[in-house]
C-alpha cells in the first residue's frame, strides 16, 4: 500500500486577520494554545490541526500574529512544506503583512494568499489584489468551511512531497 502524503501547512498573518477561526472550521478538533510569560502580560498563542483530505495527512500550524514573536514564527516555521498567508481584506494592507510575505518569498517556501473575510461587506479584495500583483491568490471566509477547505486542499495537493524534516535550514 503507498504510503500517504503527509504534509505541514503554517499560516502567517497579522493579529486578527483569523488564523484561531481558519484552523477551528478546518479540523473543530484543533488545539489552540497560548503560553504566558511569568510576570508578564503577553502570550504567545498557537493553534495546530490535523485535515485528511485525497489522502493527504496535513498538519496545519497557525502562528502568533504580533511583530516581536519573529522567533516563534521561526522555529513553528521550521520543516513546513507550504505556507498560507491569511489576509484581513477589511483591513488595509500595513508594512507587517509586507514583511510576511517578503520572508516567505525570500525562504523560497511555496506559498498563496488567501484573503479572508471575503463574506464580510467592508471586504477589498481587489486593493488587496493590486498590492501583491505577483502571488496566487484565494478568497475565502474562515468561517465557511467548505470553502476553507477546497482552498486548503487545493494548495496542498500542489505541493511537492513531503521531505520528512530534513529540509531544517
Ligand atoms: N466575517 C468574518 N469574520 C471572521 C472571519 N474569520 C475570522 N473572523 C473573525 O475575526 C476575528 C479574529 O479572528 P481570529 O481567528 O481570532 O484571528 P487570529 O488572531 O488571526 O487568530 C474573530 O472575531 C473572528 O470571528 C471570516 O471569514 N469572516
Ligand atoms: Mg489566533
Amino acid at each position: 500500500m503507498p504510503d500517504d502524503k503527509k504534509c505541514k501547512i503554517v499560516v502567517f498573518g497579522a493579529f486578527g486577520a483569523g488564523k484561531t477561526t481558519l484552523i477551528k472550521t478546518l479540523d473543530p478538533e484543533s488545539s489552540h494554545v497560548e503560553a504566558g510569560y511569568s510576570g508578564g502580560t503577553t502570550t504567545v498563542a498557537l493553534d495546530y490541526g490535523r485535515v485528511q483530505a485525497n489522502g493527504i495527512h496535513i498538519h496545519i500550524f497557525g502562528t502568533p500574529g504580533q511583530e516581536r514573536f519573529e522567533f516563534a514564527r521561526d522555529i513553528i516555521g521550521r520543516g513546513m512544506d507550504g505556507a498560507i498567508l491569511l489576509i484581513d481584506a477589511t483591513s488595509p494592507v500595513d508594512a507587517f503583512i509586507h514583511h510576511l510575505y517578503d520572508s516567505l518569498s525570500a525562504a523560497s517556501i511555496p506559498f498563496v494568499i488567501f484573503l479572508n473575510k471575503c463574506d464580510s461587506i467592508g471586504a477589498r479584495p481587489d486593493l488587496i489584489r493590486k498590492e501583491f500583483s505577483a502571488a496566487v491568490i484565494t478568497m475565502v471566509s474562515a468561517l465557511d468551511r467548505q470553502q476553507s477547505l477546497e482552498a486548503l486542499c487545493v494548495f496542498a495537493q500542489a505541493l511537492p512531497p513531503h521531505r520528512n524534516g530534513h529540509n531544517h535550514s
